[in-house]
């Protein structure tokens, strides 16, 4: 016998999820559960724990994302939901978390209520979705469309130079299993990923969800400009080769290139710089930096690092220094597909909740899971457009009307 169904997510049980994944840090301030870490295996038996209580079958599949199934009336392709549990360095409490905990909550509504569905649902905590650690974005469900080659596995290296595989082998994965286990689009309907927007638009309107058309595309490079150091006090300035001064001259060929009106809606930005030697009484030899180029439209994300990549080989050479580049990662802008976009604002409509169609500048795993299924992507919005920052914020108020819309969403590709 089912009891009535809730139509509201619990905000307080939602809040309790959030803030219990939000405690696995290694500390410091803000966040920090970088991929394929001790740190981030613990959050996925966290989540898995939930999900076993809520009445899920739970697996981890070769790539490290745990996937909790719970049964329909019928067998069939399922309609999935989930987000990453990865973070930033110094990152916030609610990216990735906040679709991982909406996924939770779900669960224990229909749990809670008895609900039989027609089809089985999965709810899915994607392993290593932030580039921070190795460079390349959305490593788990990269790997879960069968869109990464074992050779990336061994070639993407973190801070110390650990390989993705390395990584991966060190918290009991087998990288050779997970670069040949994609998932099959046959064992899935739909998807949906909750997310928070990144971005000010929902916070600056007042509207409390967005619901995505189109990801922006990211080209990643990391750059090394190999100079000459020498004793600051002893040479000249003229015939030097600074490296630190030719990659400050790139940055700003990024940041102009990116401010020019011919690529409007592309954003350039060099988020890491490392100063070598890095003593102040020696001219700086080599520097190593990284360049992150995002667009909506893939033809102009690319010109745009052509140019970029241009105009800093052109001060390189002006100024004696070498330039080496090596790609870390680089997707196209993906547009979603409207139908699972209209099942989610139809949703929005039997329910009451107001939603605006955003794009979305940041990427996610539900760029790559959209090869594997159709998806939609639910936004809840960033007080001040911040993420990525201790300072993430999201209201648990609007974080329950973005769940209690992914349920309704949920349940309506299901009767489809
Ligand atoms: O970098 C991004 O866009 C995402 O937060 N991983
Ligand atoms: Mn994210
Ligand atoms: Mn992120
Ligand atoms: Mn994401």
């Amino acid at each position: 016998m089912t009891r009535p169904v809730p139509v509201t997510a619990d905000a307080d049980r939602l809040w309790s999820t959030l803030e219990a994944m939000a405690a696995l840090s290694e500390g410091g301030p803000g966040v920090t559960r970088l991929a394929y870490t001790r740190l981030e295996r613990r959050a996925h038996e966290l989540f898995a724990e939930w999900m076993e209580d809520a009445g899920c079958a739970v697996r981890t599949d070769c790539a490290g994302n745990t996937i909790a199934s719970r049964p329909g009336r019928n067998e069939g392709p399922a309609v999935g939901t989930g987000s990453h549990l990865d973070s930033v360095y110094a990152g916030g409490r609610f990216d990735g978390i906040a679709g991982v905990a909406a996924a939770v909550e779900v669960a224990r509504m229909l749990h809670q209520a008895g609900v039989e569905t027609d089809l089985p649902l999965r709810f899915v905590a994607f392993a290593a979705e932030e580039g921070a650690r190795f460079g390349q974005a959305c490593c788990g469900s990269k790997l879960a469309a069968g869109l990464s080659s074992r050779a990336e596995l061994d070639d993407r290296r973190d801070r110390d130079g650990i390989s993705l595989a390395e990584a991966m082998a060190a918290v009991g994965l087998d990288p050779d299993a997970a670069a040949s286990a994609p998932w099959r689009p046959a064992d899935w309907s739909a998807f949906v990923e909750l997310h928070i927007e990144q971005g000010s638009v929902l916070d600056d309107s007042g509207v409390d969800v967005g619901v995505v058309d189109l990801i922006s595309g990211s080209t990643r490079l990391e750059l090394v400009a190999d100079g000459r150091a020498s004793h600051t006090g002893g040479t000249p300035m003229r015939g030097r080769a600074d490296a630190l001064a030719a990659a400050a001259e790139a940055v700003l060929a990024a940041e102009r290139l990116a401010l020019d009106a011919r690529y409007r809606g592309a954003r350039a930005t060099v988020g890491r710089l490392l100063v070598e030697p890095g003593s102040i009484t020696t001219i700086p030899g080599r520097v190593t930096f990284s360049l992150d180029v995002r667009d909506v439209d893939a033809d102009r994300q690319r010109r745009a690092v052509a140019e970029i990549m241009g105009r800093v080989r052109a001060i390189c050479l002006r100024r004696g220094v070498g330039l080496s580049a090596r790609p870390l990662a680089d997707t196209s802008a993906v547009v979603l597909p409207d139908w699972v976009r209209a099942e989610v604002t139809g949703a929005a409509g039997e329910i009451g909740v107001r939603y605006r169609v955003l794009t979305s500048g940041a990427s996610h795993d539900a760029q790559m899971i959209n090869r594997v299924t159709p998806t939609a992507m639910i936004f809840v919005p960033s007080r001040a457009g911040l993420s990525h920052v201790p300072e993430e914020w999201t209201d648990p108020a609007k974080l329950a009307v973005g769940t209690t819309l992914l349920f309704a969403s949920m349940l309506r590709l299901d009767a489809r």
